[in-house]
């Protein structure tokens, strides 16, 4: 008999009707007890689930292989449904929520015979906390309730400070065989609630992350006054010990993680520079009673693309998969029993299972051993770099926000808004290039406004609308200074001219000092360029002119760039914030002079 871990009304209602539908063989709460984990663990590894590493050199690791058509979220099956259209907007996929519900209930009817209906009560944000939101995801996958325990606060404490209440975002997540043609991921806005089927794939099904995290708390912020952003927290310490919060969007899979855990340059170090990790990819941000922005991560864990993570490149989110990780579709080494994924070392094994699951061997073989899109799952406690504000309820006070993407072309280094609603411009025009985050072509320009463009639960037009309404709120000493930056500028024989990773630690550099008004800055149209004398460039091989070169406003190509944001913005129609088309004008007419 299944021992409930509430009384709460609405709860039990939801989870009968669940259940009369499902027809699970068995119901298991999840506590959150370390027994429990470590059974469903166990278990996992006995059924196949799961593959446990090496104890010694990854201990409490495990390694996961997704279905080969299920490695990456999918946009065109990701749908907001609201009673009218008009409120999902034109950049989301929308259904009839009563046509939607009907399809979904056929899909998961009687999905769980024979399997076991897990009930994961989670918090977002530290548990308790003024700014956290309670979810519950009923899933019949064992490997969901293992990412979300990392990934999530869970267990009957969330249930404690739930109580009766019925404030709680409803989740329901079915396996069912992950077929790509029935395969649905659903919000309902208007019901707080969450259906997933078909799908096993992070993004897909750990529903606490994109679906509540973003496309709910999206739209939940715009009801009650503060904003959910797909935006990585970090604090950057200076030489006098003072941490300025900054948090930057920028779309999946373009460094989130790696900017979030950076470590600065050598010069920097000695300085006494240091970047603490508050979160690497998700921010819910409300004003607090000073006035200023404060924002806290909701998540508690990593899910990290692995490919390309190295002791170079980060090596703090690569400690951080060094015990309590979960791997996903990485390549298996069968020598010593650990993971291996293109860009690990430059020593791929030769004895080992690919994502796939064949044998591989990493000397002859010309297909990848890990997907491009395969991840860790990493508990936020594990990373050296965590900041000791991680679990402040209250949350951090940030200075700026950064906006950026993957242009290999056009877009300067970094660059400063005007005013706030100059930068709602800014983060509005964001485009970059596709990765492998999502299934599709990858590799071409496409707009992703705010980083937020699959992950918007209502109109987008009210979307900026409600940046621009938070702007007015807020007294302009103390909002945030707005920024783009653009680590992927190439040459035209394909290399890239700065060389990223710890030394964007000098753009952040400059961004605080623009904040605190220590330094100049060129005027142009698009915004406020740095002098490159003004980006310390100490210990690289670099010179002031080359900097130059990504610090250029190409007029005509600025144009043509702004033609692709009026097509964007014409989708809009009169959802279009007036202030967003005179910004729009504003920049046009500058680019004429
Ligand atoms: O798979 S997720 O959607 O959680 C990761 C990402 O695309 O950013
Ligand atoms: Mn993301």
């Amino acid at each position: 008999m299944e021992s409930k871990l509430t009384k709460n009304p609405s709860l039990l209602a939801w989870l009968d009707e669940k259940v009369e539908l499902l027809k699970p063989s068995e119901i298991v709460w999840i506590d959150g007890s370390k027994e429990q984990i470590d059974a469903l663990k166990a278990e996992a590894v006995e059924t196949g689930e799961m593959i446990k590493l090496n104890e010694e050199l990854l201990p409490d690791c495990y390694l996961h292989r997704t279905a080969e058509n299920d490695v990456a979220r999918v946009e065109a099956r990701t749908l907001i449904c609201t009673t009218k259209e008009e409120d999902a907007g034109p950049t989301n996929h929308w259904m009839d929520p009563t046509e939607c519900h009907k399809m979904l209930d056929e899909i998961a009817a009687g999905s769980y015979q024979g399997r076991t209906m897990y009930i994961i009560p989670y918090s977002m944000g530290p548990v308790g906390s003024p700014l956290a939101k309670i979810g519950i995801e009923v899933t019949d996958s064992i490997y969901v309730v293992l990412n979300m325990n990392i990934m999530t606060r869970v267990g009957k404490k969330v249930l404690d400070v739930l109580g009766d209440s019925d404030d709680w975002v409803r989740g329901l997540h079915c396996k069912c065989n992950v077929d790509p043609e029935n395969r649905w991921i659903v919000q309902f806005p208007e019901e707080n609630s969450i259906v997933s089927v078909n799908s096993a794939y992070g993004g897909n099904v750990l529903l606490g992350k994109k679906c509540f995290a973003l496309r709910i708390a999206s739209y939940l912020g715009k009801n009650e006054g503060w904003q959910a952003e797909h935006m990585l927290i970090l604090g950057l310490q200076k030489p006098d010990g003072e941490i300025k919060y900054i948090c930057a969007a920028f779309p999946s899979a373009c460094g989130k993680t790696n900017l979030a855990m950076l470590i600065p340059p050598e010069g920097y170090q000695k300085k006494g520079y240091k970047v603490w990790c508050v979160g690497d990819d998700i921010s819910w941000i409300r004003k607090g009673k000073d006035g200023r922005l404060y924002a806290i991560n909701p998540e508690n864990g990593f899910f990290g693309v692995a490919p390309g993570t190295n002791m170079k490149s980060n090596p703090n989110a690569l400690k951080s998969t060094m015990q309590g990780t979960i791997f996903t579709n990485v390549c298996h080494n069968l020598d010593n029993n650990t993971v291996w994924w293109e860009g690990l070392d430059k020593n791929p094994p030769t004895n080992a299972i690919d994502w796939k699951g064949n044998p591989w061997n990493g000397a002859e073989s010309e297909e990848k051993g890990a997907h491009p899109n395969s991840r860790f799952t990493a508990p936020a406690v594990n990373c050296p770099c965590i900041s000791d504000q991680f679990e402040n309820p209250d949350g951090v006070p940030i200075s700026a926000f950064v906006f950026g993407g993957r242009r290999e072309k056009l877009t300067p280094l970094v660059y400063q808004s005007k005013d706030w609603n100059h930068g709602v411009f800014v983060g509005s025009i964001m485009g970059s290039e596709t990765t492998a985050a999502a299934t599709g072509a990858v590799g071409v320009v496409r707009r992703d406004p705010m980083a937020m463009l699959p992950f918007c639960g209502y109109n987008m037009g009210d979307y900026w609308k409600h940046w621009i309404e938070i702007g007015k709120t807020l007294d302009p000493d103390k909002a945030p200074k707005i920024f783009n930056v653009n680590w992927f500028r190439k040459d035209d024989e394909g290399n890239f001219l700065w060389p990223g990773f710890g030394d964007n630690l000098r753009v952040l550099d400059w961004i605080i000092d623009r904040c605190d008004g220590k330094v100049d800055a060129q005027e142009t149209a698009i915004g406020y360029l740095p002098y490159a004398k003004d980006i310390n460039l100490e210990g690289l091989d670099m010179t002031e002119e080359e900097l130059d070169k990504i610090l250029d406003v190409d007029k005509a190509a600025w144009e043509e760039e702004l033609a692709g944001v009026e097509e964007l913005y014409a989708k809009f129609g009169d959802k279009l914030p007036q202030e967003l088309a005179d910004e729009l004008a504003e920049v046009k007419a500058a680019l004429k002079d």
